[in-house]
């Protein structure tokens, strides 16, 4: 495959951007090789600066639920745009927004927009010490939530792809208002709880985790942890940055049904432009500034771009009742047929799948928690990435990450896809 424009742009964005990218994971340091330079997207191909195209598992981390580019969105942001991208005051298409999220997850009884998922989750920390008056806050190992100082301790994504401790630059004293506990192991939360009594302000989830690679929660530890918050004064949130939207019209906590205090959100609502959003409980949400004393601002927040192209997407999936049907029609049938692909090649692995999100994890252990998915075997991983991608599959390059099925996925992309994956077991095992 001629990636020569890629590798001279590579070269060039090193002089000017640390590590010659603007976010660790998209460096490719994990699966070797470099990156490459996307141009163009459009339904579920991408194609690079080359030429090469691609079937897309990225979705750029979760947002292109529809597809990239899709019609009605890019008309409706075009036409928001001819009206003035952003006002730092406030507009009409902020409250349809907040109007839409209520509507599809029903635990949200107020919410905030901000720009990023990384603001959601350090808003709705900033938010839970403020109502319960306590400072400390447990996380899961593996689980990520943003790159706020308090949830770089033992976390996912690209910490775990680049094989960080954690990281240098946050200070002792933020570190240790941060417990961690082990995911899916109530055990583990309990004694944190016990020994921590009456400090914990909140403890934040991911109830699917995508920063492990997909590790879905067991509904029963999710319902001890509700009960153990419930009973501690402890305020739930779970992190749908990733799951809110892809994996239900409620996200995970309707799949599960278990209801945080407060959720954060990301990626979909965006529509494909930068976003976040936290909401919940309206007690909690009415001690954010102004409505109470809890500050927390954004030149961008609400802008009505964003907002735009959020509504765009919402709406398209609300006019569609079968639309998370057809997602988990789509991901069982890549996955099955990935897994006789796999069994024929002779390949020990396990697959986990949550509807559109999965992660193929070269090892025959269960992957229940951040330990186990760590066995899985990441040479193999990178070899069989690196040949994914030479058959035009772009995975997403990092074992700890979840890969996307969305809308725009047919059955031929999803065949040529699992023949990829044939061809690929053929090289790798030559
Ligand atoms: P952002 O600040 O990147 O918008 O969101 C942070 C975040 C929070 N919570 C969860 C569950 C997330 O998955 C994320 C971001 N996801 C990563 C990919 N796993 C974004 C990709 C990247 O960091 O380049």
């Amino acid at each position: 495959m001629n990636t020569a424009t890629s590798k001279q742009l590579f070269a060039e964005a090193k002089l000017h951007i640390p590590g010659g990218v603007n976010s660790p994971v998209r460096a490719f340091n994990a699966v070797g090789g470099e990156p490459l330079y996307i141009k163009k997207a459009k339904g579920p191909r991408l194609w690079d600066a080359d030429d090469n195209e691609f079937i897309d598992y990225v979705g750029a981390w979760g947002p292109m639920i529809l597809g990239h580019a899709h019609d009605r969105v890019v008309e409706a942001v075009k036409r928001a745009v001819e009206d003035g991208t952003t006002f730092g005051s406030c507009c009409e298409q902020e409250i349809e927004l907040a109007r839409l999220i209520k509507h599809f997850v029903p635990s949200v009884e107020s919410v905030r927009m901000v720009n990023s998922g990384t603001e959601a989750t350090m808003s709705a920390m900033r938010l839970a010490r403020a109502f319960t008056g306590r400072d400390k806050i447990v996380k899961f190992e593996g689980c990520y939530h943003g790159h706020g100082d308090s949830f770089l301790i033992k976390a996912g994504s690209g910490i775990a792809t680049l094989c960080l401790p954690d990281s240098p630059g946050v200070t002792r004293s933020s570190a240790s208002d941060t417990v961690t506990a082990r995911f899916n192991d109530i055990g583990s939360v309990q004694r944190v709880i016990e020994r921590h009594k009456g400090t914990v302000a909140a403890v934040f989830i991911e109830p699917v985790a995508g920063n492990m690679g997909c590790v879905p929660a067991n509904r029963n530890f999710l319902k001890a942890l509700r009960e153990i918050c419930t009973q501690e004064k402890i305020i739930l949130i779970f992190d749908e940055v990733m799951t809110g939207f892809r994996l239900a019209r409620g996200g995970a906590q309707q799949i599960f049904g278990v209801t945080p205090d407060l959720t954060t959100f990301g990626k979909i609502i965006g529509g494909g432009l930068p976003v976040g959003a936290y909401g919940g409980r309206r007690e909690i949400m009415e001690m954010a500034a102004p409505a109470g004393p809890v500050y927390q601002a954004g030149t961008f927040s609400g802008n009505p771009v964003t907002m735009t192209a959020g509504i765009e997407t919402l709406r398209i999936i609300d006019e569609t009742p079968e639309f998370y049907d057809r997602l988990e029609e789509k991901g069982k049938y890549l996955a099955d047929g990935m897994e006789s692909a796999l069994n024929e090649a002779g390949r020990k692995y396990t697959l986990n799948r949550v509807g559109s999100m999965f992660t193929l994890f070269f090892t025959e252990n269960a992957i229940t928690d951040f330990d186990s998915a760590k066995t899985a075997d990441t040479t193999m991983f990178a070899s069989f990435f690196q040949s994914m991608l030479a058959n035009g599959i772009y995975l997403p390059p990092s074992q700890f990450e979840s890969a996307f099925v969305s809308a725009a996925h047919d059955k031929a992309d999803l065949n040529e896809t699992l023949s990829a994956i044939t061809r690929s077991f053929v090289s790798i095992n030559s």
